[in-house]
């Protein structure tokens, strides 16, 4: 029988997965029957995930992937509605939104903190290009996400401002690196471990967007402050996996002191009367943006499975 060693996995192709075993990067094969009986979930392995691997044969094959610590799921794709999921195992996740080029999609941000509070990963905000920030958006942004309970990380990665609080924050952990493209996540890599060289690119000068340089999630290793990150492409949409129109309300951490005080106890704040949190919103006390991205994701989302909620008899 052929020796089994457990590794871990820095990056995951169509059909091959590098996996690191002490000291040793090798591509690796998971095995059909990983892929059996999936359900709702897309793909098998994941970065990050500990995995048993078959060292014998020439591509050595992944047996098994080990129960995982935590995982972030999102909707594959509009066409496909199973589970992606983007990583396992870590420690936190740092969104990346830049001042500029591209500005900082408050849509986009929120709907990744909800995914990372109901899978329970502390989730923070790196906003980067601050020497950009010409109209004081940053100024707002921090405003929003310290009344929402994150904790905010202005930086520059080119300037290399700010970058020394980030590295602590990196310190032994194992942390994700997760945003727009073009946001400066592979800048901000680079800057914390520089020999790692990873590819960059300038922003399009006709979207103001990234140009999605990084293709795949990797997860390097950050030798200068101890700890793995791991780097990934930008993305466009982040559809919530598995959560449902109930569950979202406690996920907008600003939100939740406001339960229990809207006219109708099991209030959803989607245009109910007597809503506390709506009445928040329009005092300024809760930000418009973070409202406006929870009824957005509200509307996408499934009912709770059982539904329960009295319906109000016909007006007849
Ligand atoms: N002005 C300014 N430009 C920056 C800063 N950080 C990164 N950039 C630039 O932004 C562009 C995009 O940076 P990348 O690191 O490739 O962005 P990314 O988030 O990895 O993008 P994807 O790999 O496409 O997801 C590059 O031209 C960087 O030089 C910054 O702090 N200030
Ligand atoms: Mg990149
Ligand atoms: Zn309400």
């Amino acid at each position: 029988m052929s020796e089994t060693r457990v590794g871990r996995v820095l990056r995951t192709d169509a059909k091959v997965c590098q996996v690191a075993f002490d000291g040793e990067v090798r591509a690796c094969a998971p095995r059909g029957k990983l892929f059996e009986d999936l359900g709702d979930i897309k793909t098998p392995v994941a970065v990050g995930d500990w995995v048993e691997v078959s060292m014998g044969d020439e591509m050595p094959g992944i047996e098994l992937v080990r129960p995982r610590e935590n995982w972030l799921p999102r909707v594959a794709s509009s066409h496909d509605p199973r589970a992606q999921i983007l990583f396992a195992n870590v420690d936190q996740l740092l969104v990346m939104g830049s001042a500029a080029k591209p500005r900082l999609s408050p849509n986009r941000t929120d709907r990744i903190l909800a995914a990372c509070a109901y899978h329970e990963i502390p989730a923070h905000l790196v906003i980067n290009k601050i020497d950009l920030d010409k109209h004081g958006d940053v100024a707002e942004f921090i405003e929003t996400y310290q009344n929402a309970g994150i904790e905010i990380f202005p930086i520059s990665a080119t300037e290399q401002d700010g970058i020394e609080r980030v590295a602590e924050q990196l310190r032994d952990k194992v942390s994700v690196l997760y945003g727009a493209s073009g946001a400066g996540k592979s800048t901000l890599i680079n800057a914390i471990q520089p020999g790692l060289d990873i590819k960059t690119a300038k922003i399009s000068k006709y979207w103001d967007a990234g140009k999605h340089t990084t293709t795949y999630s990797q997860m390097h290793a950050l030798d200068a402050v101890g700890g793995h990150i791991i780097d990934t492409p930008g993305i466009r949409v982040f559809r919530l996996f598995g959560i449902n129109k109930a569950e979202l309300r406690d996920l907008f951490p600003e939100f939740v002191p406001y339960n229990g005080k809207c006219g109708f106890s099991d209030c959803s704040h989607d245009h109910e009367p007597d809503c506390a949190v709506f009445d928040a919103v329009e005092e300024g006390k809760i930000a418009m943006t973070r409202f406006e991205s929870y009824l957005q994701i509200l509307d996408e989302l499934a009912p709770p499975p059982e539904d329960d909620t009295p319906v109000a008899p016909p007006d007849r």
